[in-house]
């Protein structure tokens, strides 16, 4: 099996035109400009959209300057529902295959390719960039990460009847059946993980692929030691809640 970083494609191919790439953002104007130059250098013509969640620096006119269009969201809604936001239009604007990658140049746009064909090849629903499979990158992420990721894959392995390596990746493609899908239900603050408990539910699939991860090219993460409590409390109730919704509808509830 080729390595994420063997598997990179030399020549840069047109972007196929049923592909939307979106990007949430929040105060990422160190990066994406960047991150947008590089996609468009590996990708030319892929359309993207930019979730501008109320940055306070100049993200929004940064990437307009740069020729994407910007959702500019009235309030700021956190990662989940800026995602969602861009997941609607994607939907209304009939794109069949969606991308999401991140506005800090973390993801490497030449896995896009990847993440596209197993979508169109296999059917399923979602297609997870992977950051821990044997062929990925070698990416390190901290202890702290590490542990809590390793939690995550352990609860959901009975959850979702099948593992998963990297359940809190954001380098997430779908079609545009889980489009439909996570256009109507979508996690509002840290969606990845309770996305996969929400298209399990509607017996959808999903698969993983290498890819590689890079650190970010400038700016801060989000995720603070703080928020890093918040998140597990927070991704572990709505995990729950999830599931208690879909068996209430199940038998028969509203
Ligand atoms: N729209 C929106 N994007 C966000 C928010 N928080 C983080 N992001 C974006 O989500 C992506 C991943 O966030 P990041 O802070 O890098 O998380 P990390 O990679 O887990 O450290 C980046 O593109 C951020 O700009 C938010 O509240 N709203
Ligand atoms: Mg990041």
């Amino acid at each position: 099996m080729p390595t994420a970083s063997s598997l990179q494609h030399t020549a840069a191919l047109e972007a196929p035109n049923d592909l939307l790439v979106l990007i949430p953002a929040f105060n990422e104007s160190a990066c994406i400009a960047g991150v947008l130059s590089e996609l468009w250098e590996i990708l030319p013509g892929c359309a993207v959209v930019v979730v501008d969640d109320c940055s306070r620096d100049a993200t929004a006119q940064l990437a307009e300057q740069a020729g994407a269009q910007v959702l500019r969201l009235p309030h700021h809604l956190g990662l989940g529902g800026a995602v969602q936001a861009g997941y609607k239009l994607a939907y209304e604007l009939g794109y069949e295959v969606v991308i999401r990658i991140d506005g800090d140049g973390q993801h490497d746009p030449r896995d896009i390719r990847r993440i596209y064909d197993t979508l169109k090849e296999t059917g399923v629903e979602m297609v997870i960039g992977s950051r821990f499979l044997p062929e990925s990158s070698g990416y390190k992420t901290t202890f702290l990460r590490g542990l809590v990721i390793r939690f995550f894959r352990l609860m959901l392995r009975p959850i979702l009847a099948q593992p998963v390596r990297d359940p809190t990746s954001g380098f997430v493609g779908v079609n545009r059946a889980a489009l439909e899908l996570f256009s109507r239900v979508f996690p509002l603050e840290y969606p990845e993980i309770e996305a996969l408990v929400v298209l399990q539910r509607c017996v959808f699939r999903f698969r993983e692929v290498p890819c590689s991860m890079r650190p970010r090219a400038g700016g801060q993460s989000s995720i603070t030691l703080w928020k890093s409590v918040y998140y597990i409390v927070h991704v572990l109730l709505g995990v729950f809640v999830n599931i208690l919704k879909m068996d209430v509808r199940r038998l028969g509830g509203r």
